[in-house]
């Protein structure tokens, strides 16, 4: 993938392990930008959907962004880097806070950044992301310090999240709830990435980008996962790391999508209760003509649930 794509205009941003002579240049080219892609954007970190000149683009719920890093390929949210996604939302200088490092961003009023392996307070790089939005709320020095905000609140999603050099990403187009400016029908919204080291500095950034925006939705956008058929004669079984028994503190979700998924055996991570709990968990949630069976393992929080009698699978 990444031979195919490297020294097209896509290429956007380098880190400070790469000189960043080139990306400068790039910073002319105005055809840096969002042309529409006629394959719908999925964000699983597979880019061959995007046309090759497009770095951003929008469909009526969301704002899409994909980004290379030059050099070893990294996991985002794990990095000895701060990759940050500055975003001009309305394309207008005069909201947001206007940030010159580098100065070929100047020129864009940044309503919302969004930053991956994000600096804490004393310039530490840290895991996970972070969200600041830019409201023009001013501090004595007359700048805007930006207000943290909940990731889950923009609907920000990213892809992959294991070590890779292509990224993608998208958020949400309507974010008028947190007081941030929304681009309508033909309206553009512009961005650019920026990578930062230890000292804070941009070390490495992209071009600018833009792309022209379709008419937003009236409502928020639904999920359209399609869970596939099960065949016939196979066994479906679901993994998963349910985070500190979550499904006692939230059992209507996880049950949803368990009864979507109908698997035949549930291997369970983190679910640390006992297996009469969890037992009576599923017995009460997706209720079967029997009772269900779940045993767990040695490891801390590991079970494993099945409808069926432990015995038809041994006897298999
Ligand atoms: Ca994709
Ligand atoms: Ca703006």
């Amino acid at each position: 993938m990444r031979t195919a794509t490297v020294g097209l205009s896509a290429l956007l941003a380098c880190s400070s392990l790469v000189a960043c002579g080139s990306s400068s240049s790039r910073a002319d080219r105005p055809g840096v930008s969002g042309r529409a892609p006629e394959r719908a954007i999925t964000v699983d970190g597979v880019v061959d959907e995007w046309p090759l000149d497009s770095v951003m683009t929008a469909d009526e719920h969301y704002l899409y962004m994909r980004f290379l890093l030059e050099g070893d390929p990294v996991a985002l949210q794990a990095n000895d880097e701060t990759v940050t996604i500055r975003l001009d939302l309305d394309g207008n200088a005069d909201t947001g806070r206007v940030f010159d490092d580098p100065a070929e961003g100047a020129a864009m009023g940044i309503d919302l950044a969004i930053h991956m392996s994000p600096q804490d307070a004393d310039g530490a790089v840290t895991r996970g992301s972070s969200a600041v939005a830019y409201l023009g709320d001013t501090d004595e020095d007359g700048e805007d310090p930006g207000t943290q905000i909940d990731l889950s609140a923009i609907d920000y999603h990213t892809a992959p999240s294991f070590a890779s050099s292509w990224f993608e990403a998208r958020l949400a187009r309507d974010l008028a709830g947190l007081g941030l400016p929304v681009a309508r029908d033909g309206d553009r919204a512009a961005g650019m990435v920026v990578v930062r080291g230890p000292s804070g500095a941009a070390e490495g950034w992209s071009a600018p980008f833009s792309a022209e925006l379709p008419a937003l939705a009236e409502g928020p956008a639904l999920a359209d996962v399609r869970i596939p058929p099960k065949p016939s004669r196979a066994i479906r079984v679901v993994c998963w790391n349910v985070l500190f028994a979550s499904p006692s503190e939230q059992p209507r979700p996880f049950a949803r999508v368990l009864r979507e998924l109908d698997p035949d055996i549930i291997l369970l991570q983190e679910w640390t209760e006992d297996p009469i709990h969890i037992r009576g968990w599923f017995n009460a949630l997706m209720p079967r003509p029997t009772s269900w069976n779940v045993r767990t393992g040695e490891g801390w929080g590991v079970a494993s649930a099945p409808p069926h009698p432990f015995s038809d699978f041994a006897a298999t």
